[in-house]
């Protein structure tokens, strides 16, 4: 038994946990089970690895450049508070878990292995299920699992008393959310990109299946008054502001006005007492560094993505052919920065962070007992993403509208629900969207009618789909067979509707 754990141990911390390398295997497998030549397997595992390298350096380098412009904010003004980030979250719970519930966070692997076997199985059945998609990205499954963890052992505490009866129970919750939630973004991915074969597999799915919808009922209302709410891609900018249309100068740009305003406040003094710069550096171009750097790792994430996603779907054909017919992978959110149009991301981005300042800025006034400091991965990942959708579906107003909301309610929802369970004491909660919102809406049902509560979710979950499938019946298993398929009988349908 120990040998098996070791063994499991083992490869949950270098493979299933290590996106790259759980992608990586994935690509292997695909290729296998499709026949190819020995020498395409390894190139094309190899691309995968390093592609998603390069998406992670790209993305923790986003990470590390903000850290000054926190750390500014939360130890200039004396903010003593809980931190809204994954990795925050999950060291609250890594700290929290034993002393509130007397257990131990190695149930949370082992929480994570069931809920993904959950997965698959619900995907292998899909004619019945309707699900068609699996999770793939394992950092955020431990982040999930973690805090997944937490809120029900809050919701149901006479669960604590049995450890596998537990672990199980759980698993079924959280296999079922990844299983639904990737599933409810597989119609606006494949719309986003033109049917590349994957979905999203992060943590704001019901966001950007919400925020899609309505940022598509915005444009359509828009088309109806006769005016056309453009997508930032067909914006052409007059005369000087043209250069808005280049990203790297877009992003560049717009980093130094909200970001340089906010260094500049904070100082030079301070950033130097805090080590970000030496005394003797040009504070002029410090600023002008960190606001530029955004940029530069913008453009490193966009490289991993296009390194490795064609692999990742060209592959996975192998194994949805032979295992799991009909589904797709679903991969970070940062993926879709490789689509749509680039300049919504800094959009979105900057549109939730606003958001996010107005919320925090409220919980002052209103002396909330939860003071929320913003962490970069909700403000960054969460906000971009549902700007990329947004734009796709409604333009550029639905651009700044929809994250600027999103913004709020991370705030919002996080400071409720972490306060409630207990975890902001211990520093950090998730506080990504749907950790804002659906997963508060599942702990208040579960705490307040027990197992009833528990069924009701999981019968909410296993509806959605059956809802989605209903609506698109002969359309929904081909938008992730064949997609130009699935495009001809949309149009047909259109032109039908139409007379
Ligand atoms: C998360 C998380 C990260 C980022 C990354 C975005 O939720 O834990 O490290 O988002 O996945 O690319």
């Amino acid at each position: 038994m120990s040998i098996l754990l070791s063994i499991w141990t083992y490869i949950a911390n270098n493979i299933l946990t290590q996106p790259a390398f759980m992608i990586g295997l994935i690509v292997l497998i695909g290729y296998v089970l499709l026949k190819k030549p020995w020498y395409d397997v390894l190139g094309g595992t190899l691309k995968a690895i390093i592609g998603y390298m390069i998406l992670a350096a790209g993305s923790s380098g986003l990470v590390s450049n903000f850290r000054p412009i926190l750390v500014g904010l939360k130890g200039k003004f004396n903010l003593d508070a809980m931190v809204i980030d994954p990795y925050f979250g999950q060291n609250a719970v890594t700290e929290g878990v034993e002393k509130v519930f007397g257990r131990k966070f190695g149930e949370v692997m082992v929480l994570l292995l069931i809920a993904f076997v959950v997965n698959i199985v619900l995907v292998r059945f899909n004619k019945i299920t309707k699900m068609r998609s699996v999770f793939t990205t394992g950092h955020v499954q431990v982040q999930q699992a973690s805090t997944a963890f937490w809120l029900i052992l809050f919701a149901l505490p006479f669960l604590a008393q049995n450890t596998v009866g537990t672990l199980v129970v759980m698993a079924v919750i959280l296999g079922l959310y990844w299983a639904v939630g990737s599933n409810l973004t597989i119609g606006p991915t494949q719309e986003l990109t033109d049917g590349a074969g994957f979905c999203v597999a992060h943590q704001q799915m019901f966001g950007i299946a919400l925020f899609s919808w309505l940022a598509g009922k915005m444009g359509e209302a828009d088309r109806k008054k006769g005016k056309e709410s453009k997508r930032l891609e067909d914006i052409e900018l007059p005369g000087w502001m043209s250069i808005f249309n280049e990203n790297m100068v877009c992003t560049a740009l717009l980093m130094l006005i909200f970001f340089g305003i906010i260094l500049v406040v904070l100082g030079k003094d301070y950033l130097v007492s805090q080590k970000f710069l030496a005394d003797t550096d040009s504070f002029f171009f410090y600023i002008l560094k960190t606001c530029f750097n955004f940029a530069v790792y913008l453009a490193i994430l966009q490289l991993g993505v296009r390194t490795f996603v064609t692999e990742l779907t060209n592959s996975f054909q192998g194994i949805s052919n032979r295992w799991l017919p009909g589904s797709v992978p679903g991969v970070d959110c940062a993926v879709t920065y490789g689509f749509g149009s680039p300049n919504a991301v800094p959009i979105g981005f900057l549109a939730g962070a606003v958001g996010q300042f107005i919320a925090i800025a409220l919980l002052l006034v209103f002396r909330s007992p939860t003071i929320v400091v913003a962490g970069f991965v909700p403000v960054f990942f969460d906000n971009a993403t549902i700007g990329v959708y947004c734009n796709n579906k409604g333009g550029l107003k639905a651009t700044l509208i929809f994250p600027f909301i999103c913004g709020l309610c991370q705030v919002f929802g996080s400071a409720l629900i972490a306060t409630w369970v207990g975890m902001s004491a211990y520093g950090g909660y998730l506080g990504m969207f749907d950790w804002a919102t659906v997963w508060p809406i599942f702990t208040v049902i579960m705490k307040f009618l027990a197992i009833p509560g528990l069924i009701i979710v999981a019968v909410i979950l296993l509806a959605i789909p059956q809802l989605q499938y209903r609506k698109n019946k002969k359309g929904y298993f081909l938008e992730t067979e064949d997609y130009e398929a699935y495009k001809k009988l949309k149009a047909e349908e259109a032109a039908e509707k139409a007379q």
